[in-house]
């Protein structure tokens, strides 16, 4: 049966405002319910071109609150469960938000979809810094969704229990649940504390950009849009209980990625600030993505380097307005912590 109501949670984060207007543009006709709980990363002007729209409704409410999700059900078909607390700095700050959300909130989900009396489908948005970290000296080996789960960071831990809550509540309860792990996404409307936008604003600004360590570490970089036309993909056609990695084939180190973003903005390596090594910093992530492709086809073909690199540094200084507004307030309290200044 075609889903014709999707209740998607953290939509008005990075990649959820991207999901939303992706589904609402591939599939006319559908409804689809955004419950955000508009944290610091949850920004209403991500889907502002929205307002009126017939398929879409925003809801201000968190994914802890058990009775709202309850009515929100009712006449939903499919869940698309991706609100979070998503960055891994921010956990080593303090991971109390994290295990709150990301795992009470997931059990909260849980609980409702397996008590609603109707068959709901939910897909929930993993990631694959769950599987930990790959060593720089073996570029032959890869995640696949069988690598044992071993997460280093209180941001990955608290994912990778939801992760596993969701395949005990398949395994238990017989509900109808996919996972995607997916590797790092980029692309417009990203909080800029991850580090495309970090780099890129700080550079517009005309600060320098802080790189952790050594800049050795590498990363799996995926186009947001991507990673929006996976995700429908599993739900769609995804078999139950099964988990799909989603991955862009685009590995790069963080010292190559900082290069390739001073290039495209004309500036020189003297912008780059060494700072001290993220604690406990995951060496690599590399993504198998095998299994998706052969299953439902689907492959990255937004991800390109430099092309899509380049369209997204365009992106973010064209909208300056947006990640001015977005970098005030409490995240230059963030940032100097994080920074010193
Ligand atoms: P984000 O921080 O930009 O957005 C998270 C959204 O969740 C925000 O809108 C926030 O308001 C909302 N939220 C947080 N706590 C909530 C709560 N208790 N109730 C309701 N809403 C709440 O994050 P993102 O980068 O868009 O990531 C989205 C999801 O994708 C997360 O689950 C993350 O773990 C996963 N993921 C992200 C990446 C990546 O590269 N960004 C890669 C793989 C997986
Ligand atoms: O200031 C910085 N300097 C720096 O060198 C920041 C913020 C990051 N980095 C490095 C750390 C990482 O090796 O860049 C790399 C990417 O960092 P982030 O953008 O913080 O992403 P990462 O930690 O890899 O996690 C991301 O991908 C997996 C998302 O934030 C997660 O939500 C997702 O699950």
């Amino acid at each position: 049966m075609a889903i014709s109501h999707i209740l998607v949670t953290g939509g008005c984060g990075f990649i959820g405002a991207n999901f939303v207007r992706f589904v609402l543009e591939q599939r006319p006709g559908i409804r689809v319910t955004n419950l955000d709980a508009l944290t610091y990363s949850g920004n209403p002007d991500n889907l502002a071109e929205l307002a009126g729209h017939p398929g879409y409704r925003f809801v201000h409410g968190d994914v802890r609150d058990r009775g709202l999700i309850d009515g929100l059900l009712s006449d939903c078909d499919a869940v698309v469960h991706m609100a979070a607390e998503s960055h891994v700095d921010r956990s080593i700050q303090d991971s109390t938000p994290f295990i709150s959300t990301n795992v009470s909130g997931t059990q909260t989900m849980l609980d409702a979809v397996r008590s609603c009396g109707r068959p709901i489908r939910l897909l929930y948005v993993s990631t694959d810094e769950v599987y930990g970290s790959l060593p720089l000296d073996r570029p032959d080996i890869q995640f696949r969704e069988d690598t044992p789960l071993a997460p280093n960071s209180p941001y990955a831990a608290s994912k990778a229990a939801g992760d596993l809550l969701c395949r005990a509540y398949h395994h238990t309860f017989g509900l109808d649940i996919v996972t995607t792990r997916c590797s790092n996404n980029f692309g417009p409307f990203q909080f800029p504390e991850k580090v495309i936008p970090l780099f890129v604003t700080n550079l517009i600004e005309g600060h320098q950009v802080p790189l952790y360590g050594d800049g050795r570490n590498v990363r799996d970089w995926l186009h947001v849009l991507d990673h929006c036309e996976a995700v429908l993909a599993v739900l769609d056609r995804g078999r139950r209980g099964e988990v799909y990695n989603i991955g862009g084939n685009n590995e790069r180190s963080n010292l190559e990625l900082t290069r390739a973003i001073l290039s495209i903005m004309g500036r020189s390596e003297e912008m780059i600030r060494r700072v001290p090594d993220r604690l406990g910093h995951d060496l690599r992530y590399a993504i198998d993505a095998t299994k998706i492709g052969r299953e439902l086809g689907w492959r990255p073909t937004r991800s390109q380097w430099p092309d899509a690199l380049e369209q997204t540094v365009r992106w973010y200084t064209g909208n300056e307005a947006w990640w001015r507004r977005v970098k005030s307030g409490a995240y230059r309290e963030y940032y100097a912590r994080q920074y010193g200044g």
